[in-house]
């Protein structure tokens, strides 16, 4: 019908497809097509995100509106300060309906599930064609994910990647592994050294249209969290290209060993840093992968920086996708361990004495960012050992973070680090004490608590935190073989010990105060 009909399609492109090559104007002119790009209160608000996540989205999304009229297409761009800006995806669809006449509407698949119920509501709304198209800056289709998780008992990320790897044929050799190992996990666990220098990424000073963006946060969203000072993301495609060519060049080699080391106020290491452009739509994961695997086949990179980098794009990034979907709407409300505390303040304000504690938070505060080991094991474990309720954590991990939208948020959140799922995603609770963050850190040293005292007074909360834990949940985790040692030691220690631990665990828990739910959802 689009053939005869001269009227325009409307095609709207959301704040995280920024991509040139998107499913949607893929094969249109740009005489037959109006793009709509929207910036809506409803979206800025829904949660009330870390000042530089919104500024990071709208400027990319200038500045990809800004690229596509230079090349020509017509781009109706809504801002959020327009006199009449309704405030949503469907008002402003509505009105652009109402400006162009056009014959049909073309959107590719929504990020979020909450967002996707709008869309699949367009077609009853709107008189005329809706065209939902797949999302094909992924790798694994959400279908494709379905069948093959439809066929499982068990969905395990390892199997999965195993699949992507042959499907892309990165890393491999016919039929086998390149080095003869899928996984080189073991030796991406080196402790941090003192004489570690991370080299700087790429910093990119706002530009005249981020500027805009700064101000408007400021003046309507100035009481969100976190700082903009540090406001140095890339912002367009030509920006990002330059952070990856960064990584490749000096960090990647290093990328592997460091992958779960943390040094205080050194918040990027050997990390990629390019998250928050993978996920706009500024880079993309094959291509990312390519030029790793790329480096490695020229002798630039050793296999196991290599495979860990490819892993964390093909397999997690991809994995957790599919098991958003394949899980959704219930994973948003999953609590299979019955977590009910608030979350702790210190949350939001970094005020604690645990020094890894505040550091993450300090990190998340200033950059909107904390890489992914002190996202799981200093941020997450806690939030786990201390029974805090899936909600408030979810809610938190998706205001803190530039790279957070729920699709991967969530089952990082709900699944990986809570056990809220109850064992769908991970084998096994992350669960630690303060040992394994003393190994991977330089944070206790300068500790006010003591990470080899177990319990009492100025002794580590993680250490009685984690038996508190395994305690109160032995009747789920006792039976599960890869933690069943774990309780072998804890009966070793006798009941006097025990009662010790959960006394120190509970006193410490008296002490935490409840965040107020304001920082995270407006009422
Ligand atoms: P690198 O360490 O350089 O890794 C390379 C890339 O791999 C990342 O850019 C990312 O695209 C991908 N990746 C790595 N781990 C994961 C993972 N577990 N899930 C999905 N992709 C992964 N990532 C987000 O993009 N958005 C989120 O909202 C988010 N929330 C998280 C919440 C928790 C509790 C945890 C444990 C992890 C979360 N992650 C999230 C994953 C990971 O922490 C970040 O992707 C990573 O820290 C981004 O920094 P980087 O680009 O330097 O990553
Ligand atoms: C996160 C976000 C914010 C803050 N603002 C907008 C916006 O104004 N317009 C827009 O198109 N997208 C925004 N986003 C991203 C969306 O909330 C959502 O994550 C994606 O559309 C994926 O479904
Ligand atoms: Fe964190 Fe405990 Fe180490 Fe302090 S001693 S930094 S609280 S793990």
């Amino acid at each position: 019908m689009a053939d005869t009909d001269p009227r325009p399609v409307l095609a709207p492109i959301l704040g995280d497809q920024l991509t040139r090559t998107l499913a949607s104007l893929r094969g249109r002119t740009k005489d037959d097509t109006v793009i709509l790009m929207m910036e809506v209160w409803d979206e800025a608000t829904y949660v009330r995100h870390h000042k530089q996540k919104i500024v990071l989205i709208f400027s990319a999304m200038r500045h990809f509106a800004a690229e596509l009229r230079d090349a020509g297409w017509t781009v109706d761009y809504v801002r959020l300060t327009d006199a009449d800006n309704s405030g949503s995806f469907t008002g402003e669809v509505a009105r652009a309906m109402e400006r162009h006449d056009c014959s049909a509407i073309h959107v590719v698949e929504a990020g979020e599930w909450r967002v996707q119920q709008q869309i699949e509501e367009w077609a009853g709304r709107f008189d005329c064609a809706v065209e939902i198209l797949e999302d094909d800056r992924f790798l694994c289709s959400i279908g494709n994910f379905r069948e093959w998780a439809e066929d499982r008992d068990t969905l395990r990320m390892e199997n999965f990647y195993r699949e992507m790897r042959r499907k892309t044929g990165l890393l491999m050799d016919g039929g086998k592994p390149v080095g003869d190992a899928w996984n080189f996990d073991h030796d991406n666990r080196e402790s941090p050294r003192d004489d570690m220098d991370p080299p700087e990424r790429p910093k990119f000073e706002p530009d005249e249209i981020t500027r805009d963006c700064i101000e408007l946060v400021e003046d309507k969203f100035g009481d969100h969290f976190g700082s903009l000072e540090n406001f140095r993301w890339p912002v367009t495609r030509d920006q990002a290209e330059k952070a990856a060519d960064a990584f490749f060049a000096v960090r990647l080699t290093k990328f592997g060993p460091y992958q779960d080391a943390m040094v205080h106020g050194q918040d990027d290491l050997y990390h990629s840093m390019l998250s928050t452009s993978l996920n706009l739509g500024l880079l993309d994961p094959l291509e990312l992968c390519e030029r790793a695997a790329k480096a490695y086949a020229d002798g630039e990179a050793p296999i196991n920086s290599v495979e860990g980098f490819i892993r964390q794009i093909i397999g997690w990034r991809e994995y957790v996708r599919g098991f958003y979907w394949y899980h959704m709407p219930h994973l948003e409300r999953a609590n299979a361990l019955n977590a009910q505390r608030g979350l702790p303040e210190f949350y939001w304000t970094g005020e604690t004495d645990m020094r890894c504690m505040a550091d993450c938070v300090r990190s998340t505060r200033d950059n909107a960012h904390a890489h992914h080991i002190q996202r799981l094991m200093v941020l997450g474990n806690f939030a786990l050992l201390a029974g805090v309720n899936p909600r408030e954590v979810q809610d938190w991990y998706l205001v803190v973070y530039a790279d957070a939208y729920e699709w991967v948020e969530l089952p990082n959140v709900a699944a990986m680090i809570l056990y809220a799922d109850g064992g769908k995603l991970a084998s096994k609770p992350y669960a630690a004490s303060g040992n394994y963050i003393n190994k991977m850190s330089d944070y206790c040293r300068k500790c006010t608590y003591s990470v080899s005292k177990k319990t009492g007074e100025g002794a580590c909360p993680f250490n009685a935190l984690y038996w508190h834990f395994m305690d109160r949940h032995r009747e789920r985790l006792e039976n599960n073989n890869r933690v069943a040692r774990v309780y072998q030691n804890w009966d070793r220690m006798g009941e006097e010990r025990q009662a010790e631990y959960l006394e120190s665990a509970e006193a410490f828990l008296d002490t935490l105060t409840p965040a107020d739910r304001g920082w995270a959802r407006s009422e």
